[in-house]
C-alpha cells in the first residue's frame, strides 16, 4: 500500500514508519523535523511545514492517492510543556489537523487516522487518586487539558465530521502517554517515564532526584510497540468512533521513579517541587477496544521502563563520550525556533 505518515520526525510516528516499512509498505514520511536518533527508512521523507495549507498540499499532488494518511503530527510534549505554551500547541496542531485533513479527503485518501489523546478527557474527572478508569463516553461533557486538550478534541470533531459529510473513513485513537526508545527524553518536551529515568541516571547513588507534586500523581503509561501495534487495529478495523490507545496498568509517579531506581539498584531520595502537574489521576478503560477489536496492551510497565531506562542511559553515554553535559533536573522548554512563534 502507499501510506503517508506525518508527525514522522516525531517518537511514535517514527516508530510507525518503521513497522509499516518492515510490513513491506511503500511509506512516504512529513514533518518539520527529521527523526532525532537515527534515520527515517521512508521511502520519501518531505521535510515541510503542515501548517500551511501548500505545503501540506505538495505532498498528496505529488505522490497520488493514498490508501492510508497517519496524521500524528502536532506541536506537543510533556505536562512541562503543555502547560506552557498553550496558544502555540493549539495554532499550530489546529493548522495542522485541519490541513491534512482536507487535503487527504481532496485527494481522496481511502482511509484517514488521527492520534488524539486522554488528555481530551474532562478534567473534572480525573481529580482523585484511584480515579476510576476513563471509557470513551467520558470525553463529554468537555473539559479537557487547557490548549493541547481542545485542539485534540476539535480534531476528533473535524474527523467525524469529514466522515459524516465527505464519506472520507476516518478512525481515532486517544494515546495515554506513549514511551519507550526514540522517545524525547530531555529538553523539556519528555515525559515522566523517560523524565524519572533521565533522573535517576544522571543522579549517583545516595543522591537525591526531583519530582513535580507530592508524586501521588496516577497515570497509566502504554510502552511504544503497542502504540504502533494499536493503531494499525484501529486503523484497519471497522469501528469509526474515537477508542482508547492505553495501558489499564495503573502507577503513582513516586512508583515510577522506584522502578526506574530498581534497574540499577540505586538509592535515591525523592525531592517534591513545583511543577506541571496535569490531572491528579488518569487510568484507560480498555473494555470498549477489547470488544470491538479484540485487542489489549501486552507489554508490563516494567518490561518498558527498563528497555527504555538502558536505552536513555546509551544515549547518555554516547552524549557524554561528546563531552556534552547533562542535567538531571527536568526544565521548561524555551521555545525560541521562530517557526514555533512565525
Ligand atoms: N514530564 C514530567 N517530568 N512529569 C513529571 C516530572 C518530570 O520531571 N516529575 C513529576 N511529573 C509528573 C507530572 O507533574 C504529571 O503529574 C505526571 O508526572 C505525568 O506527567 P507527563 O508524563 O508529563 O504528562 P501527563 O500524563 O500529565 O499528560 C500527557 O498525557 C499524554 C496523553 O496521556 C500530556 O502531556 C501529553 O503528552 C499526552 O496527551
Amino acid at each position: 500500500m502507499l501510506i503517508l505518515v506525518t508527525g514522522a520526525g516525531g517518537f511514535i510516528g517514527h516508530c510507525l514508519v518503521k513497522k509499516l516499512k518492515a510490513d513491506g509498505e511503500t511509506v512516504i514520511a512529513a514533518d518539520w523535523k527529521y527523526p532525532e536518533f537515527e534515520r527515517s527508512p521512508a521511502d520519501r521523507f518531505f521535510n515541510v511545514d503542515l501548517r500551511y495549507k501548500e505545503e501540506t498540499e505538495a505532498i498528496f499532488r505529488s505522490c497520488g492517492q493514498f490508501d492510508e494518511v497517519y496524521n500524528l503530527a502536532a506541536n506537543m510534549g510533556g505536562m512541562g510543556f503543555i502547560e506552557n505554551y498553550r496558544a502555540l500547541i493549539m495554532r499550530d496542531s489546529v493548522l495542522i489537523s485541519t490541513n491534512v485533513l482536507e487535503a487527504a479527503r481532496k485527494y481522496q485518501a481511502r482511509r484517514f487516522f488521527y492520534s488524539s489523546s486522554a488528555c481530551a478527557y474532562n478534567t473534572e474527572l480525573q481529580k482523585d487518586l484511584n480515579n476510576p478508569a476513563l471509557s470513551e463516553d467520558m470525553a463529554y461533557p468537555a473539559m479537557p487539558e487547557a490548549g493541547y486538550g481542545w485542539e485534540k478534541l476539535f480534531s476528533e470533531l473535524l474527523c467525524q465530521y469529514f466522515r459524516e459529510d465527505y464519506g472520507l473513513v476516518t478512525r481515532v485513537a486517544r494515546y495515554h502517554n506513549v514511551y519507550g526508545p526514540n522517545g524525547t527524553w530531555r529538553g523539556g518536551r519528555e515525559k515522566a517515564p523517560a523524565a524519572m529515568c533521565r533522573k535517576v541516571i544522571l543522579t549517583a547513588s545516595k543522591g537525591e532526584i526531583e519530582i513535580w507534586g507530592d508524586g501521588k500523581q496516577q497515570r497509566s503509561f502504554m510502552f511504544i510497540d503497542d502504540c504502533v501495534e494499536g493503531t494499525l487495529k484501529i486503523m484497519r478495523g471497522d469501528y469509526p468512533h474515537p477508542l482508547n490507545l492505553g495501558s489499564d496498568e495503573l502507577v503513582e509517579i513516586n512508583h515510577l521513579a522506584d522502578i526506574a531506581m530498581s534497574f540499577e539498584k540505586k538509592h535515591l531520595t525523592k525531592k517534591y517541587i513545583e511543577g506541571p502537574l496535569g490531572v491528579r489521576g488518569r487510568n484507560s478503560d480498555n473494555s470498549l477496544i477489547q470488544k470491538v477489536l479484540g485487542w489489549r496492551p501486552s507489554i508490563s510497565l516494567n518490561t518498558g521502563l527498563e528497555k527504555t531506562y538502558f536505552w536513555i542511559k546509551g544515549e547518555i553515554e554516547t552524549l557524554r563520550a561528546q563531552g556534552v553535559g547533562l542535567e538531571a533536573s527536568s526544565e521548561i522548554p524555551e521555545v525560541t525556533d521562530k517557526r514555533y512563534v512565525g
